[in-house]
């Protein structure tokens, strides 16, 4: 990853279009969730497949790429836990109604200091019709900020939670559009959000979690669970969470 990148993240609080699966790479994960869908059924897909990768090899192996790794690891350091991983999949909404309302990610997940990295996967292509990914471009640097609840359709996050309108100026968002395989990786302070999928395609992304060893978990996160860290790369020396070991080999 090149300086200007670091800077682009540092300042801006996200990267966008990482070339990081190929075609046939990403094909192949993709039929490994199109199976999973199957067997879970599309209703539980939309954001009830949480740390899936303890038991679905595919997960696990995305989440643990050392080319996805490194790239992480030029962003926030040698030592890397995965801390979740999440599929946030929209399908074609005619009524426009299921969203992802405007939030930070850290601002329910019970850590301390409030740090997290995320690495959005494409599965499939990722555009403003089928309701990508927006973000503020620096809102990073605001501070955590207070959350209401959405008043408007189904918002698709845990708690109903939302950034108050008067605090976003959503004519400064940023669509991440991205080609399946590629990934974008946003600061867990960055406000973020995702429109309704007006397409007649499915828009599927895997979230991967990643966070530094100083940080600790000290209260339970919205879902009221704690999170199965595995240290990934380089070393714990803070033992902020139980010892976990990992569900599958890392991947050659
Ligand atoms: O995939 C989306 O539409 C939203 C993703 C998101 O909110 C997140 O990564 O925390």
């Amino acid at each position: 990853m090149s300086q200007d990148n670091m800077q682009t993240y540092a300042e801006e609080g996200f990267l966008t279009q990482v070339d990081l699966f190929s075609e046939s790479e990403i094909g192949h994960f993709r039929a490994c969730f199109d199976a999973l869908e199957t067997r879970e059924g599309r209703e539980k897909c939309q954001i009830g497949l949480q740390a899936r990768h303890l038991d679905e090899e595919f997960i696990w192996q995305m989440a643990t790429d050392s080319r996805v790794i490194d790239v992480m690891q030029e962003l926030m350091g040698e030592n890397i836990m995965l801390l979740s991983t999440h599929f946030f999949c929209k399908y074609p909404d005619p009524e426009a109604k299921k969203f992802v309302a405007w939030h930070q990610d850290v601002t329910y997940w019970g850590l301390d200091p409030a740090e997290a990295h995320t690495a959005w996967v494409a599965i499939d292509d990722s555009d403003t019709e089928n309701g990508c990914m927006r973000v503020i471009p620096g809102s990073h640097k605001n501070g955590i900020v207070t959350h209401g609840e959405s008043k408007e359709g189904e918002n698709l996050l845990s708690v109903n939670q939302e950034i108050p309108d008067e605090l976003v100026d959503s004519s400064q968002a940023f669509d991440l559009e991205l080609k399946a395989g590629q990934l974008s990786i946003h600061d867990g302070q960055l406000y973020h959000a995702s429109n309704p999928n007006t397409s007649d395609r499915r828009r599927c992304g895997l979230t991967l979690r990643y966070i530094a060893p100083h940080v600790k978990q000290i209260e339970l996160n919205s879902l009221g669970t704690r999170y199965p860290t595995i240290l990934i790369r380089g070393e714990d020396r803070h033992r902020n969470f139980p010892e976990q070991s990992m569900p599958f080999a890392m991947p050659a």
